[in-house]
């Protein structure tokens, strides 16, 4: 049977443009540990892959100790399990839900604490006025992979005595002054959903600084089992699997080229929207080494009189669908905005912040003819 000539030309197919896309490891070279795998019939609980990725990625990351986990999630629960955190702990209202959900999950009250202009991680010089009696800890984001200002918040936790976290969901492989921000406080966390830098599909780790708490994070990522009749500790199951670990250890030998591409796009849209009047783009410090997790641009209402959703819009519009990555702020959700440190005259500069950025499509597959498109369509919302 012949089919009919359509007489009217073909629509085109618009291809979408996402905030991110997931930089795999070539699947013929996926194939070869999948049959390992199918062989051996270890699918879980520390198996080889397991050690192996938790190995490479310790020396990769030049830091002491890793521990793999489940999900970046339940890295920041475990974390706080781990320090025996309780009370309140002093974190950003500027960042994925995830972050004060785990204290939540810890039965920890969260205490908002107001962001900085230039990095938009928290800031210092609010963070003393709001420890207490009960305080515990700091639980502070690496957000976007922009470092958190590490020194001035260690010397507050040493003069109270309190523990430091940080959570590094953003920050795979950021250096400052030639060093790994991982190696910074008590414990760093870090993601490796689908949707960052370097992907296991679904993972995360925990790194840190003595053998003695690794040891108990492991023990906490796996029920507490210390050995086949002792359980030490009421942990989770937080496991790593086999997959995850093997998706992990080739994607070592692709991450610093996605690095190095994404700082090229990084480039090619500094170039372009520099000159756009509404449009502000974060300073990059000279000590930083930058991952180029995200690319967020702010867009002031007030001094250009286009507002950052009616920019987010016109992108959709236009099949591009950059992210509010933080908007709403955490301490704006029902299950926070009760708490005292939540009420938005405490966190001006965040509330500003999370109203006017926009996170640009960001990977390093993005091509140089996408990047100008996205920038053009901004011009043309913000210029119009
Ligand atoms: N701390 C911080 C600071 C975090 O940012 C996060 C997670 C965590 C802790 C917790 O870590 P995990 O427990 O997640 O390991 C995403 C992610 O779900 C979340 O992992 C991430 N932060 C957060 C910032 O973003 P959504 O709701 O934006 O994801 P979604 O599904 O809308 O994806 C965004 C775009 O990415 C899609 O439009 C297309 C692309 N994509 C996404 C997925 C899931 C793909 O191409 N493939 C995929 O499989 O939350």
């Amino acid at each position: 049977m012949t089919l009919p000539i359509r007489e009217e030309k073909p629509r085109e197919i618009i291809k979408p443009i996402f905030v991110t896309k997931p930089n795999l490891p070539p699947l013929e070279k996926v194939m070869p540990y999948l049959e390992a795998i199918w062989q051996s019939k270890v699918l879980t609980n520390n198996g080889p892959f397991h050690q192996q990725f938790e190995e490479a990625l310790k020396r990769y990351l030049q830091v002491p100790y890793t521990s793999l986990v489940a999900n970046g999630t339940l890295a920041l629960v475990i974390a706080l399990q781990a320090l025996r955190i309780t009370g309140e702990v002093i974190t950003t209202p500027f960042s994925f839900v995830a972050t004060a959900h785990a204290l939540r999950w810890n039965d920890i009250t969260p205490v908002f604490c107001d962001i900085e202009e230039k990095t938009f991680t928290i800031d210092p010089n609010k963070i003393e006025a709001l420890i207490t009696p009960r305080t515990t800890a700091i639980l502070a984001v690496h957000v976007y992979g922009y470092p958190c200002q590490t020194d001035a918040i260690q010397a507050i936790a040493d003069t109270y005595g309190l523990r430091v976290i940080y959570d590094a969901a953003h920050a795979f492989g950021v250096r400052r002054n030639g060093k790994n921000i991982l190696n910074e406080g008590d414990l760093s966390i870090l993601s490796f959903h689908a949707t960052k830098l370097f992907t296991t599909f679904e993972g995360g780790a925990i790194v840190c600084q003595d053998e003695k708490l690794k040891k108990r994070i492991d023990y906490l990522r796996n029920f507490g089992f210390a050995n086949e009749v002792t359980v030490v500790a009421p942990g989770i199951n937080a496991k790593m699997n086999e997959f995850q670990s093997i998706i992990g250890l080739l994607s070592l030998d692709i991450v610093e080229e996605e690095i190095q591409r994404r700082k090229h796009i990084a480039h090619l849209y500094r170039t372009r929207l520099q000159d756009i009047r509404g449009v502000k783009l974060p300073e990059e410090l000279e000590d930083v080494e930058y991952n180029y997790a995200y690319f967020p641009i702010f867009i002031d209402e007030e001094e250009f009189g286009v507002s950052r959703d009616e920019v987010y819009t016109a992108l959709k519009e236009q099949h591009i669908f950059p992210r509010r990555y933080f908007y709403p702020l955490i301490s704006n959700f029902p299950s926070y905005r009760t708490l005292p440190s939540a009420q938005r005259e405490n966190l001006p500069i965040a509330n500003r912040v999370a109203d006017q950025v926009l996170c640009l499509p960001m990977y390093g597959a993005l091509e140089e003819e996408e990047v100008e498109k996205i920038c053009y369509i901004l011009w043309k919302a913000i210029s119009s």
